[in-house]
């Protein structure tokens, strides 16, 4: 495969202004008629010739003009198609063939159950017509979908619905006409027997929109908070964006076999059932969540991508930054902001610090890919929403939104550069952002040291920070230039917050962004009455890891008394990962240990403290996980974080069980389930209450979760009860764990999504023994080879989430991952490629594990047919 670089990049020779696409609908042999108006770029080189990208496609006929072109005439290579001489302007028919039903890769138009729907980003355009697949050639759409009305009673496309029509043989037509110029990555095209909910809104300009969701009949019962979603989305677009939606229409499709989680073509987004479906009695907390900002995200990358989209596919993160950084505040206006700000951040130091420490790190606007549908990362997505979030941080509030607003004003109707948005905030501020710029050219962590002196004397503290940036695939971290790094900062004195004094400011306030630009750099602090302990890197205010040298009074003072929800966790976190270090320690060196008396002291006063926010109280309590404690440590001491997590967990169980009894009990509600932040808060705690009860049960607390488990009316409460049961090792519990397991897939054995959340808690459970289990759930009925949530919930959940039994040390973990992939890299090549993950980090574990994992690598790579997908990945690890 070869290497594409962004320093390549040259404007198309051609532009198509308008796309007309026709389908004859067929499981193996559905016709696509293209007549497509193109002109030479007046922007770019000339050319006689023009090349179109395609692949798996059968050509039927190709006419310029009125002339039919005979094989002389063009070329048709594996991926493209050239015709050797066109003249400035002209109108291209194509006739291709294309087979949906056997289409495993879901990328282009493919089956899935009894519906057909496409998938065109990011290259999959290129799989339905040969085209100028590449997102700065935007174009017109109009569509004819033609189907077997009994088959197809519902056609669907982008735009508006222009015409219908009843043809011979049972068939009808429906004319889609898209009046917003495109790129062919926001295609979309969905036909089948599908049901619909309906709704409207009134946008902020008095027009109506018609809002659909399309589902599978089954389904019609869980459309109402994809729907209020939606609703709630155009609003806050409107009011904290000045956004207004633009076609009359807006239309979601579930659909159940999907590669990520929804997409956003144009009036017509497409999700994966998991992403929009929710019903109480079927979905947790974290479901509902979920969907409630997938629907809202795709709807933003209306404007975010859409109105203005990418001019190539280096500039991913302008659309997809952008529109998590809108979607996470969405989610936080809706829900509790502090809870948001403590999920996201602990997505970012999990998992995206791991991406950005390993083989496929790579820059928020990469240099080169080979295959971009690799590039759908952490780093684009959630680091990129960070760069952003800094912006916001460095130029506040308002002048935010003027940036926002000249950068969509500017570039409506254009692909677009991150350059673009950097220089339209650079524009209403008046700021230079030429460092700044660092953020997205360089990869990897930066590491920030900060120190505090306090003069008593002299009444002044001073920070002196560090900053560095490790080695990274691209480029040695001595070569790589300091960032321009926000760092929110308060000073906490004995009883709360210090107002603070800078040199350069007159007002005192009690909180500071203090812009770090240097390799080492001082800042002090005037009038400082009392030797402080600083909050830093308040609200995760830059995507870094940070160390302070504090002492564990330190963290505790933070813990109880920042104003700063996120500073407040951060500080417990920091405490329960010196506590587990402390046992690892003692482990280690087989000695006896006692529970850190500041950790078990901080868990007693939230315990006690009932006037605190429970999902604070839940979030604070829960223990870093296994996976945030392997990023702390090379090499991963895999048993060892396992042992020493659950020795502090059991310790915190035992030594609390009467405070967790009457917190669970406290969160006890008789209330219908509704999904609000009070509600979800209280279940979350509630949660977290029986996962320390059950750590040893007395058959009372056993009771209970069986109570729970069988009485709950949400599947919330109903699901952590299983959970509880299944994580229970305790012999009590032997035959309940059983049975709710058996109870659980009888219960919801027909809820396809419930029946994944089923499959994923046995994924996971980390008992001995867990491969054969997970082999035996391959073979279970309720799993599809060929669905990639079913994928997902056994087969990457064992391999992320259960890291000591992926871990064997017999390497039994790794060889099953690599089956896996090497059967997925035929049917299904992006699926295959994000399953490597794991096995991608070999470098961070012992010498033996070191070795099993290189070798399933090398054996992976000896696969004579690798896709590109897996090829770059497997290459870029080894
Ligand atoms: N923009 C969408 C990306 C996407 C995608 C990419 C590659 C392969 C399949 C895919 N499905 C959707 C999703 C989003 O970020 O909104
Ligand atoms: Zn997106």
């Amino acid at each position: 495969p070869t290497t594409i670089y962004l320093k390549d990049y040259l404007p198309p020779a051609f532009l198509i202004e308008k796309t007309h696409l026709t389908f004859q609908l067929d499981p193996e042999k559905t016709t696509v008629t293209s007549v497509l108006q193109c002109v030479a770029n007046p922007k770019a080189a000339p050319s006689q010739s023009l090349t179109l990208h395609g692949q798996d496609l059968k050509l039927v006929r190709l006419q310029l003009n009125n002339k039919a072109l005979t094989a002389a005439d063009y070329c048709v290579e594996e991926e493209s198609l050239t015709i050797h001489a066109v003249p400035d302007a002209f109108t291209l028919t194509c006739v291709t063939e294309i087979s949906p039903a056997t289409n495993s890769s879901l990328e282009g138009l493919y089956k899935s159950r009894t519906m057909y729907c496409t998938q065109c980003e990011a290259e999959g355009f290129r799989k339905i017509t040969y085209y100028l697949d590449r997102p700065d050639v935007l174009s017109e759409f109009t569509t004819t979908v033609i189907g077997d009305k009994q088959q197809f009673p519902v056609l669907l496309s982008n735009g508006n619905l222009v015409a219908s029509e009843q043809l011979e043989n049972g068939f009808h037509s429906a004319t889609w006409h898209d009046p917003f110029k495109k790129p062919a990555y926001l295609f979309a095209l969905v036909a089948g027997d599908l049901q619909v909910v309906e709704d409207n809104f009134i946008t902020c300009s008095g027009r109506n929109v018609v809002l659909k969701i399309f589902v599978e009949p089954k389904d019609l019962d869980k459309c109402e908070h994809a729907m209020a979603s939606l609703k709630n989305a155009m609003k806050w677009d409107e009011e904290v964006y000045g956004r207004e939606y633009d076609l009359d229409i807006f239309m979601i499709v579930a659909v159940d076999d999907f590669n990520m989680g929804a997409m956003e073509n144009k009036g017509l987004n497409i999700f994966n059932t998991s992403c929009v479906l929710a019903n109480p009695k079927t979905t947790t907390d974290a479901g509902f969540a979920r969907v409630e900002g997938v629907v809202a995200h795709e709807y933003f990358h209306n404007w975010s991508g859409n109105r203005v989209t990418c001019r190539d596919w280096f500039q991913l993160s302008l659309k997809e930054g952008f529109t998590v950084f809108r979607d996470e505040e969405f989610s936080s206006d809706m829900g509790s902001r502090t809870v948001k700000r403590v999920e996201d951040v602990n997505v970012m130091r999990t998992l995206q610090f791991a991406e950005d420490g390993g083989p496929m790190a790579h820059p928020v606007q990469p240099a080169s890919f080979m295959e971009i549908s690799n590039f759908y990362t952490l780093t684009i997505y959630e680091k990129g929403a960070e760069v952003v979030r800094m912006y916001h941080t460095l130029l506040g509030p308002e002048l935010f939104r003027q940036g926002s607003d000249l950068y969509f004003e500017r570039h409506d109707g254009e692909a677009a550069t991150i350059e673009d948005f950097t220089a339209a905030m650079a524009e209403v501020s008046g700021r230079d952002f030429s460092q700044f710029k660092y953020w997205y050219s360089q990869a990897g962590t930066p590491v920030v040291k900060a120190e505090g002196d306090y003069c008593a004397q002299a009444k002044t503290f001073s920070l002196t920070f560090e900053q560095y940036c490790p080695d990274t695939p691209e480029a040695k971290g001595s070569d790589k230039k300091p960032y321009h790094i926000p760092v929110n900062v308060s000073l906490l004195g004995k009883a709360g917050l210090l107002p603070l004094t800078l040199d350069s400011q007159a007002q005192p306030q009690t909180e500071v962004v203090l812009e770090l630009t240097e390799a080492q750099q001082t800042f002090v602090f005037n009038d400082v009455q009392e030797e402080p302990v600083p909050s830093l890197f308040r609200g995760f205010s830059a995507p870094v890891k940070s160390a302070y040298p504090y002492k564990k009074a330190d963290l505790l003072r933070i813990t109880t008394q920042d104003s700063d929800g996120f500073a407040r966790f951060d500080a417990m976190q920091q405490l329960a990962v010196v506590a587990i270090f402390d046992v690892m320690a003692a482990l280690r060196k087989q000695e006896e240990w006692q529970l850190e008396p500041l950790l078990l002291n901080a868990v007693k006063e939230l315990l006690t403290n009932e006037a605190l926010d429970p999902a604070m109280v839940a979030l604070m309590c829960t223990l870093p996980s296994q996976a945030y404690m392997s990023g702390l440590a090379t090499p991963i001491e895999v048993e060892l974080i396992h042992q020493a997590r659950n020795a502090v967990k059991a310790a915190i169980a035992e030594q609390c069980f009467d405070l967790w009894l009457a917190v669970y009990n406290r969160c006890l509600s008789t209330k219908a389930y509704a999904f609000n932040a009070n509600d979800v808060a209280l279940r979350s705690l509630k949660k977290v209450a029986l996962e320390y009860l059950m750590v040893k049960p007395t058959e009372e607390v056993l009771a209970l979760c069986v109570k729970q488990f069988n009485n709950a009316d949400n599947m919330t409460d109903e699901s952590a009860a299983m959970s509880a049961l299944v994580d229970c090792t305790a012999p009590l519990a032997a035959k309940e764990r059983v049975d709710a397991l058996a109870q659980f897939y009888e219960r919801w054995k027909d809820e396809a999504l419930v029946v994944n959340l089923w499959l994923s808690v046995q994924a996971a459970d980390s008992t001995p023994g867990a491969l054969k289990r997970v082999e035996a759930l391959l073979k279970h009925p309720a799993y599809d080879s060929a669905n990639p949530n079913k994928i997902r919930s056994v087969v990457s959940v064992f391999c992320n989430q259960n890291a000591v039994n992926f871990h064997a040390i017999d390497g039994s973990g790794y060889v099953f991952l690599a089956d896996q992939i090497l059967v997925l890299n035929k049917q299904n090549p992006q699926i295959a490629s994000r399953l490597l993950g794991p096995l991608t980090k070999w470098q961070k574990y012992d010498v033996n594990r070191q070795g099993l994992m290189r070798e399933q690598l090398l054996r992976i790579q000896s696969e004579p047919a690798l896709s590109k997908d897996v090829y770059e990945v497997v290459a870029k690890s080894l």
